[in-house]
């Protein structure tokens, strides 16, 4: 058996949009994701696994993991569905914090995983650097109203796709495309706002891509965009020197403000890291819209075994990223905030098992190289909508049947629950 670290912290993810359902209960405003299309299968997110109507069986599943944390998101058109700060869903989320406190799981909450209300979009969503003080204020009464209760905060989940994919490529809602800069420094300073307003632990989830490639140059741009272009402000409060000449063929960055660097930098308690696998790039190819600036390389995925989403099984990407990260954020603890593969079988999922064991491990060995990680939340606690493959793709270890919504633990539910008892990882 290999050990994790005394208190590390065992945790399961979900995200509002993916499982709630409810859309239009409690006065929820729509959100940029609703009627976003084409979804896969014509799937809507309209029920989801109707966790809003589940979550006492859901917490259920979580005690029965032996989990002491669960990282769930709140719904931003569910609390201001009409943009006053005079919140209304909050209620759900309040009985959700109480019933995980009195089975012993510690809320961890973010607070925004992608479902931005449409009627902020209308206004110009991320694109518009008023949505960050928009943001700012839901943070300010999601705090009043739960943070008697919760002391774990992740202010933005994975900027990148909010950013790249809803305003540079359009594959994510809103579908806008060009705007990818624009919308990753509006989502900065609205986590910057944010976070001072929170009490407790705050960090920020972002999904660094760690880049491989033979041409050391290809390389090193592809890690700017996709990395430094969120590290620098948040980590290190400011933008990398060579990022405004490499782009300046798409934007003059005019949209950065004297001193937004500075609030983008806010102190943080804990960065969060989510992992499913490396990016391969190149010189010589034409660019993928989801990485501006990066026109001329080619982006490819490493060599062997993928999982359902067609991403290559690499644990050692995920070492490598938690090395580098606690080699350049000496004294910021890490938490691995998402980590699974999707996987179609139902119940015998042994290829699941597989991938979070050998990312488990690959966890293990950064902790052995020195790096200060904290926890591991899987994702998913439970199939769940994901984004434009719509139901298609099953993250979860626990089986959503979406017919009648029934939850079956699968083998690496059962698996997890061990390793969650053991604190170790069995060799
Ligand atoms: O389902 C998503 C999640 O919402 C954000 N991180 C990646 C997951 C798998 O694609």
């Amino acid at each position: 058996m290999r050990r994790f670290p005394e208190g590390f912290v065992w945790g399961a993810a979900t995200a509002a949009y993916q499982i709630e359902g409810a859309v239009a209960e409690d006065g929820r405003a729509p959100s940029i994701w609703d009627g976003f299309g084409p979804i896969q299968g014509g799937d809507t997110a309209d029920v989801a696994c109707d966790h809003y109507h589940r979550y006492t069986e859901d917490v259920g599943h979580l005690a029965d993991l032996g989990v002491g944390a669960y990282r769930f998101s709140v719904s931003w058109p569910r609390v201001l569905p009409d943009g006053k700060p005079e919140p209304r869903g909050v209620d759900f989320y309040s009985r959700l914090v109480d019933l995980l406190l009195e089975r012993g799981i510690t809320p961890a909450v973010t607070l925004y995983h992608w479902d931005l209300p449409r009627a902020l979009e209308e206004q110009g969503g991320w694109l518009n650097r008023d949505t960050a003080y928009r943001f700012a204020e839901y943070a300010r009464v999601v705090a009043d109203a739960l943070g008697d209760r919760v002391s774990t905060w992740i202010t933005l989940n994975e900027p990148w796709c909010a950013a790249y994919l809803g305003y540079g490529s359009g594959e994510h809602a809103p579908g806008r495309t060009g705007g990818g800069f624009a919308a990753a420094h509006h989502l900065g300073l609205a986590h910057g706002l944010a976070a001072p307003l929170l009490p407790g632990d705050v960090g920020v989830t972002l999904n660094p891509h760690v880049v491989w490639g033979g041409d050391e140059a290809a390389v090193r741009r592809a890690d700017m965009i996709a990395n430094g272009v969120f590290e620098g402000p948040l980590l290190r409060g400011a933008y990398p020197e060579e990022l405004f000449a490499a782009t300046a063929h798409l934007t003059d960055w005019s949209f950065v403000r004297d001193g937004d660097t500075k609030v983008i930098n806010a102190p943080l308690d804990f960065l969060g890291v989510n992992y499913y696998s490396v990016t391969v790039v190149e010189p010589g190819g034409k660019g993928k819209p989801s990485w501006p600036g990066c026109e001329d390389l080619r982006f490819s995925s490493a060599p062997g075994e993928r999982t359902d989403m067609g991403w290559t099984i690499a644990p050692e990407g995920l070492t490598e990223l938690l090395v580098r990260l606690a080699r350049e954020n000496p004294g910021l603890p890490l938490v691995v905030t998402e980590n699974g593969a999707a996987y179609p079988e139902p119940v015998h999922d042994a290829r699941r098992v597989a991938y979070l064991h050998g990312h488990l491990g690959a966890v293990l060995d950064a902790v052995e190289a020195g790096a200060d990680v904290r926890g591991y939340y899987v994702w998913s606690l439970l199939d769940n909508f994901e984004w434009t493959f719509g139901f298609g793709k099953r993250f979860g270890v626990i089986h959503v049947d979406y017919a009648t919504r029934e939850r079956t633990w699968k083998d690496s539910a059962r698996w997890y629950r061990s390793v969650v008892a053991a604190g170790a990882l069995p060799s």
